[in-house]
C-alpha cells in the first residue's frame, strides 16, 4: 500500500514511474511540523529496537541508527566515520520493528535524515527544500516495503554478463603500452581479466569525447587488439566541459545555450581538470540528446562501457570563490593579526572546493522552468548518467552497455550503475562496502560495488586478499586505485598465486552470481540481502551487519579485520560450509544453526550453502569471453528433490523475457538415491 502527499510544487525528478494518485488521508506515522520560517520537518518517535534500512550509498552501518545523514551529491575523497553526505542521494528508509513502513522523500534538493543523533529515539526528516513528495509504504515486513519501492521506481539497469568479470583500473593507465602491459601481466600470470579502465589521462587536455593522439595512436585499432585478447576497455567522462576555442563540446555547448547558466546570463564557470569549464545543462533534455550522442565518438572506436565522474559536480574553485578568498587575504592585517580573521582567511582557502554558495549561483533550464541548481542538485549526476544512457538506447539498441556514474540519485538505478567514489585502503572500508551493499540494493542499485584494495592509501597484500575475498561476490568488481598510491594491481602485491586462485573462484561462480543478479533485476529484488530479510523471525539475525544472503543459495561472511585467522559466523539454520581455496580446491563442512568460529586463511573464502538449496559452478576461465557454460558441478545441501532455477542469456542482447532463459537445475531421487537432473551436462554432483 503505498500513499503519496505532495507539498509545494516539486519538479518531476523522474524517480518514480508508477502513476500515484495524492492521498487524502492524513499522513500516518509521521508528525508534520512546519517551523517559524515555513519549512517542513518530519518526526517519528522510534521504539528501542527498531531498525531503520536504507539510504542507499550513505555512511555507518546497515542499521541507520544513532547518525545524521544530509543526502546532498558530495565529493568526499575522505570518507571518514563522520561524513554526513556521500557521492549519492537516496532519500529512502524503512522503519522495521513492531510497525513496518517505508518512506521515501523524493526531492531534488539536500534532505537530512536525523536518525536518533539529536535524541536516540527520534527521527527528523528535514527536507531543505518546500518542493517535494513524500511516500508512505506499508507493507507486511521490511523486505516486502522494499520490494513494492522497487516496482515504484521501475526496473533497475541490466549491465552486460562480460561486466562480472574482474575489472584493473588505476589513476591513471597513461597509454596504449601501459594498458598492454596490464594485461600482459593478468594473462601471463593466469590472473582472470576483463576490462581495463582508461581514466582521465587518455583524453586530450582533459577534453570530453577526445583521446591523446600521442598516448593512443590509433585508437580503434587498440581497442580491438585488447577485444581480441577478452578485454574491454573503459573510459572515463568528467561532467564538466573545458572552455577552449575550437573545442566542439565547447563551441556547441555555448551555439546551442546548453550550459548552466548564472544570474546575468553568462555561462557558469568552474575550474576542475581541464581548468575552466562550463557545466552541460543535463536537466534540460535537449542538453541531455546533445551530451548523450556524443559517447558515439567513442563507441564509434569500439568502447562498450563508460564511468561518469566529477558529476557531483565537483569543482575545485570558481572566480567568486577565489576573489573572496583574494579580498579577505588583502584584508589581512599583519600587525594586528586578528586570529578570527586568520581562521576565516584559511577556511576559505581550504574551502574553496564544492562551495554551497557556488552551487545557489548558477541554473537550469528544465524544459522551459529555470531552476536554481541547489533545489535540484541531487538530480546532476543522475541525470548525465540518463543523457548516456538515452543515448545507448540509440547508438545501440540491442546490445547492452556497461554503465555507471559516481553521482546518483533514486531514478537514475534505471540508467547505470554506481561504484561508491573515493574510498582508503583501510580495512574500515573494506566493512563499510559490506555494509552498504544491501543498502544500495534497497534503493534499486544492484549492479554496484567498491574500489577494491581501496582508492586512497597504501593498499597491503592482505587488505587487498581480503577485500578481493569480498568482491567476488559483487556484480562490479573493480580495483581501483589513485596517482600516487602504492601499485595495486594483483602482480604488484606478491605472489600471484592466491590473488589467482581467488580470481579463479569468481569466474566460476559468474553463472550463479549473473543469474541471481539478472533475477533481482527483472522482479524488482534484491541480489545482497541482510540476514533479517530471509529470517525475519530471528532475532539474533536481526542485529547481524557483516554477513550477507546472496541471491536464493548462499550466505557470505568475510573476513574483515588484519591478522585475523577466521571469524565468527552465526548460522540462522543449518548450512554447508564451502572453504574455497581456488576454484577447485575446498573443503566441505556441515553445520548446525548457532554461532560457529570459522577459519579462514588469507587465501581462503569461506561461503554457506542453505539447507535445501544447491550451488552450480562452472570451469574457471581467463575472461568471460571464454567461459564455458555448458558443463556444470553442484554443490547440493539436501536430503530431499530440490529445484533451482538459473537465469542465464547471451549477455548482452536485452531479450530478458524469453522463457529459454531459464535453465533448471534439480536433484530428484531416481533409483532410491538422489541424483542431479539438468539441461547442461553435470560434471560432478557433490551432495551433503
Ligand atoms: O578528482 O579521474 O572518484 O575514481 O580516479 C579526482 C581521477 C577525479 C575521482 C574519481 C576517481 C578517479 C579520479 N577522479
Amino acid at each position: 500500500m503505498i500513499k503519496k502527499y505532495m507539498y509545494g510544487s516539486p519538479v518531476n525528478t523522474g524517480a518514480v514511474i508508477e502513476n500515484i494518485e495524492l492521498s487524502e488521508d492524513p499522513m500516518q506515522y509521521l508528525n508534520e511540523i512546519i517551523d517559524k520560517d515555513g519549512n517542513y520537518l518530519f518526526t517519528y518517535l522510534m521504539n528501542d529496537d527498531d531498525i531503520v534500512y536504507g539510504l542507499g550509498e550513505a555512511n555507518r552501518g546497515l542499521n541507520k541508527r544513532g547518525y545524521i545523514y544530509e543526502n546532498n551529491c558530495t565529493d568526499v575523497p575522505d570518507q571518514t566515520e563522520d561524513k554526513r553526505s556521500f557521492y549519492g542521494a537516496h532519500n529512502f528508509i524503512v522503519l522495521s520493528g513492531m510497525i513496518s513502513v517505508g518512506i521515501f522523500v523524493d526531492c531534488g534538493a539536500k534532505v537530512t535524515f536525523d536518525i536518533g543523533y539529536t535524541a536516540y529515539n527520534m527521527l527528523k526528516i528535514i527536507p531543505s527544500s518546500p518542493d517535494f513528495t513524500v511516500y508512505i509504504i506499508e507493507g507486511r515486513s521490511a523486505y516486502d516495503i522494499v520490494k513494492q519501492f522497487r516496482g515504484l521506481i521501475g526496473r533497475s539497469y541490466i549491465a552486460p554478463r562480460w561486466a562480472f568479470g574482474y575489472q584493473q583500473s588505476r589513476w591513471s593507465y597513461e597509454n596504449e603500452d601501459e594498458v598492454r602491459q596490464v594485461v600482459k601481466n593478468h594473462r601471463e600470470n593466469n590472473i582472470p581479466l576483463d576490462a581495463v579502465y582508461l581514466d582521465i589521462d587518455y583524453m586530450e587536455g582533459y577534453k570530453d569525447f577526445t583521446v591523446s593522439e600521442e598516448r593512443f595512436p590509433d585508437f580503434p585499432q587498440f581497442v580491438q587488439e585488447m577485444r581480441d585478447e577478452g578485454i574491454r576497455l573503459i573510459p572515463i567522462i568528467d561532467a564538466g566541459v573545458k572552455i577552449e576555442n575550437g573545442y566542439e563540446l565547447y563551441e556547441e555547448g555555448r551555439q546551442y545555450q546548453f550550459f548552466c547558466k548564472k544570474t546575468d546570463g553568462t555561462d557558469f564557470v568552474a575550474s576542475v581538470w581541464p581548468g575552466r569549464t562550463h557545466f552541460p545543462d543535463f536537466l534540460n533534455s535537449n542538453a541531455r540528446m546533445w551530451f548523450g550522442s556524443k559517447y558515439k565518438k567513442l563507441t564509434d572506436a569500439g568502447i562498450e562501457g563508460f564511468w561518469n565522474d566529477m558529476n557531483e559536480p565537483a569543482m575545485f574553485n570558481t572566480p567568486e570563490g577565489i576573489n573572496e578568498a583574494v579580498e579577505t587575504q588583502k584584508s589581512f592585517d599583519f600587525s594586528t593579526n586578528d586570529s578570527g580573521k586568520f581562521f576565516e582567511l584559511g577556511g576559505m582557502v581550504t574551502g574553496l572546493a564544492n562551495r554551497e554558495k557556488d552551487y545557489q549561483s548558477f541554473f537550469h533550464n528544465m524544459d522551459g522552468k529555470i531552476v536554481r541548481h541547489d533545489q535540484v542538485h541531487n538530480l546532476y549526476g543522475y541525470n548525465m548518467t540518463r543523457a548516456a544512457s538515452e543515448a545507448f538506447d540509440h547508438i545501440s539498441p540491442d546490445k547492452r552497455m556497461l554503465l555507471f556514474s559516481r553521482a546518483s540519485y533514486i531514478g537514475m538505478h534505471r540508467y547505470g550503475g554506481i561504484w561508491t567514489g573515493d574510498n582508503q585502503s583501510w580495512w574500515s572500508h573494506l566493512l563499510l562496502n559490506i555494509k552498504m551493499m544491501p543498502s544500495l540494493n534497497m534503493c534499486g542499485f544492484l549492479y554496484s560495488g567498491a574500489d577494491l584494495g581501496g582508492f586512497g592509501c597504501n593498499c597491503t597484500r592482505d587488505l587487498l586478499l581480503r577485500w578481493l575475498a569480498f568482491g567476488i561476490f559483487t556484480p562490479l568488481m573493480r580495483n581501483h586505485s589513485a596517482k600516487g598510491t602504492r601499485r595495486q594491481e594483483c602482480y604488484n602485491l606478491g605472489e600471484t598465486e592466491e590473488f589467482k586462485n581467488i580470481l579463479s573462484i569468481r569466474y566460476s561462480l559468474i553463472p550463479y552470481l549473473y543469474s541471481e543478479y539478472m533475477k533481482a533485476c527483472l522482479n524488482d529484488d534484491m541480489f545482497f540481502k541482510p540476514l533479517s530479510f530471509e529470517y525475519p523471525a530471528d532475532d539474533f539475525a536481526r542485529n547481524i551487519e557483516d554477513q550477507l544472503m546472496v541471491g536464493e543459495s548462499i550466505m557470505i561472511a568475510p573476513v574483515y579485520e588484519q591478522n585475523a585467522r577466521g571469524r565468527y559466523v552465526y548460522l540462522p539454520e543449518d548450512m554447508l560450509l564451502v572453504i574455497f581455496k581456488s576454484s577447485s580446491q575446498r573443503r566441505f563442512q556441515q553445520l548446525k544453526k548457532g554461532l560457529h568460529y570459522i577459519p579462514a586463511a588469507l587465501d581462503e573464502v569461506p561461503l554457506f550453502i542453505r539447507k535445501n538449496k544447491m550451488l552450480p559452478l562452472c570451469r574457471t576461465s581467463e575472461c568471460t569471453d571464454k567461459m564455458d557454460t555448458s558443463m556444470f558441478e553442484i554443490i547440493a545441501y539436501t536430503s530431499e528433490n530440490i529445484e533451482f532455477e538459473m537465469y542465464e542469456d547471451d549477455g548482452v542482447s536485452k531479450n530478458y523475457d524469453d522463457p529459454k532463459n531459464m535453465v533448471h537445475f534439480a536433484i530428484r531421487e531416481l533409483d532410491g538415491q538422489l541424483g542431479a537432473v539438468s539441461d547442461k551436462t553435470i560434471v560432478k554432483l557433490s551432495l551433503f
